[in-house]
């Protein structure tokens, strides 16, 4: 997102949480000195469970757009950790529209939603769906999706819904299973690790590019008035459909590499997502051109360079697959 915006003359802040190592990897490519004349990225340290400081960010900087991606956004593990997920992904939402309803300034709030909070309902899910949750993840993202209507309805804030089917690409976290998957395929090429372990393979997901998401993140504050609106590809694919892809991609064989472990499996699953994004079509002009043969491409070639790993035969640059080989160049 931050580099969508710099792109387009914005001038971006972004909340850091405090860590003693580094946390920002991901936006290395952007990062610039903040002593640079030209420097127009600028990050603060802050936290969603602190709504004082999230206030005093809101007051020094007066933006004109809020894009709140923020949370706890690992499901399997906010079955572990229920409370501070609510803390962190519910609430957190609550602080950030306090504050920009206290500033009085005429703020654009984008709320992060999520395909998770369709849970069990049947496919294809659309914004007239009704939500059925299976993870305090997807209930604290529901509370979210309610109170930015609430804020819109009650305060006539510019709070709009963005609901995001899985969108990836090679800066995807390496526990979510697209990125666990085509990082294990580089490390078992690189002789790191000879198996892979992992949960459901039958769950199915509507997975798209997330570097085309965003650019509709934007379109939805663009809008003359605050809505909802669903965003993915209208394809959906299974775990064991991505594994065997990917793996089918560099010619290593499933069966020999891929162990399924329980620990993965989560309490209540969400089986089936396929968006219905007609209206984002019509409404934003949106169209996904990335699809899922190509998302694991391109994951897979990001992954593998990474790793460090020498092209696979006659020293001509070319990985040895089924596929013609591209690199997909990440920032
Ligand atoms: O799981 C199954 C797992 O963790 C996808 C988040 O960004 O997208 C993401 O949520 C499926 C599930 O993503 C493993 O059971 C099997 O059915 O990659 P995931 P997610 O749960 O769909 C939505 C839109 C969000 O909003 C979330 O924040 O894969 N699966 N084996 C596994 N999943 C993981 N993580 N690890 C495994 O070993």
């Amino acid at each position: 997102m931050p580099k969508l915006l710099l792109s387009k003359g914005y001038e971006v802040h972004g909340l850091v949480r405090r860590s003693s190592t580094f946390n920002t990897s991901r936006i290395d490519s952007i990062y610039v000195d903040p002593h640079d004349p030209d420097a127009r990225l600028f990050l603060h340290y802050g936290d969603l469970s602190d709504s004082e400081q999230i206030a005093n960010v809101m007051y020094n900087i007066r933006p004109d757009e809020v894009y709140h991606l923020g949370a706890q956004s690992h499901v399997r593990v906010s079955f572990d950790t229920p409370e501070y997920t609510g803390n962190v992904t519910a609430l957190g939402t609550t602080r950030l529209l306090e504050a920009i309803r206290r500033s009085n300034n005429p703020v654009k709030f984008y709320q992060a939603s999520s395909s998770e909070m369709f849970g069990a309902a049947v496919p294809p899910q659309s914004e007239t769906t009704v939500f059925h949750p299976r993870s305090p993840y997807a209930c604290a993202k529901v509370y979210s999706y309610w109170m930015t209507r609430n804020y819109r309805e009650g305060y006539n804030l510019f709070a709009s819904n963005g609901i995001l089917f899985n969108n990836e690409s090679p800066r995807r976290g390496e526990t979510f299973v697209t990125r666990k998957i085509t990082r294990a395929i580089a490390h078992i090429l690189a002789g790191k690790e000879k198996f892979l372990y992992l949960g459901n393979l039958d769950a199915k997901r509507d997975w798209g590019f997330a570097p085309e998401y965003v650019e509709c993140m934007w379109r939805i504050l663009q809008q003359e008035k605050a809505d909802d609106f669903v965003i993915g590809t209208g394809e959906t694919h299974s775990v064991r459909e991505f594994l065997h892809e990917s793996f089918d991609y560099v010619g290593l064989d499933v069966e020999e590499h891929v162990r399924i472990d329980p620990k993965y499996f989560r309490p209540t699953e969400v089986e089936v997502l396929v968006a219905d994004a007609e209206k984002s079509g019509k409404v934003l002009g949106w169209k996904p051109t990335i699809k899922f043969a190509d998302l694991v491409k391109i994951m897979v070639d990001a992954d593998m360079k990474t790793a460090g790993l020498e092209p696979i035969g006659k020293g001509d640059g070319i990985i040895r697959t089924k596929f013609p080989h591209r690199w997909w160049k990440c920032d």
